[in-house]
């Protein structure tokens, strides 16, 4: 929790809808959202850890804590009305009812680590995580 606290609305929100297909996602953005999931600082990150951060931040974009994010949660980093939430919704709300909840927040798209995890095995290992680095080094 502080150190999510420490993380600007714009990366919090940037994970949920990174590389979403409207906003083709830098590298680096990849590189810092997956950084930020390795919760025990082993330089790897497992789909788990990436999910855990995803529920702490949901967490904080729900403002009255009814498990799901709506327009009735101001104030919150997510402005109701703006652009920024109406991309968030577009990318998560799966049955289209206007509401994100919890679930589809932490199970739903994730393409940040789906990006990062080259060979789809659930984890961003050494090697992956090298490939990242590399890559928002170039500026891809
Ligand atoms: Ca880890
Ligand atoms: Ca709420
Ligand atoms: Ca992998």
């Amino acid at each position: 929790m502080i150190r999510t606290k420490r993380l600007g609305a714009s990366a919090l929100l940037t994970l949920f809808w990174i590389a979403a297909p409207a906003m083709a996602a830098s590298a680096s953005d990849v590189l810092r959202v997956i950084e930020k999931s390795d919760r025990n600082n082993d330089g790897k990150v497992t789909r788990a850890e990436h999910m855990a951060l995803r529920k702490t931040i949901f967490d904080r974009l729900d403002g009255n804590q009814d498990g799901r994010v709506d327009k009735r949660d101001a104030p919150s980093p997510l402005v109701p009305g703006s652009a920024r939430f109406h991309q968030f919704r577009a990318f998560l709300d799966s049955n289209s009812d206007g509401i994100v909840t919890r679930r589809e927040a932490i199970n739903g798209r994730s393409a940040a680590f789906d990006r990062a995890d080259r060979n789809r095995d659930g984890i961003v290992d050494n090697r992956e995580m090298a490939a990242l680095r590399a890559a928002a080094q170039r500026g891809v």
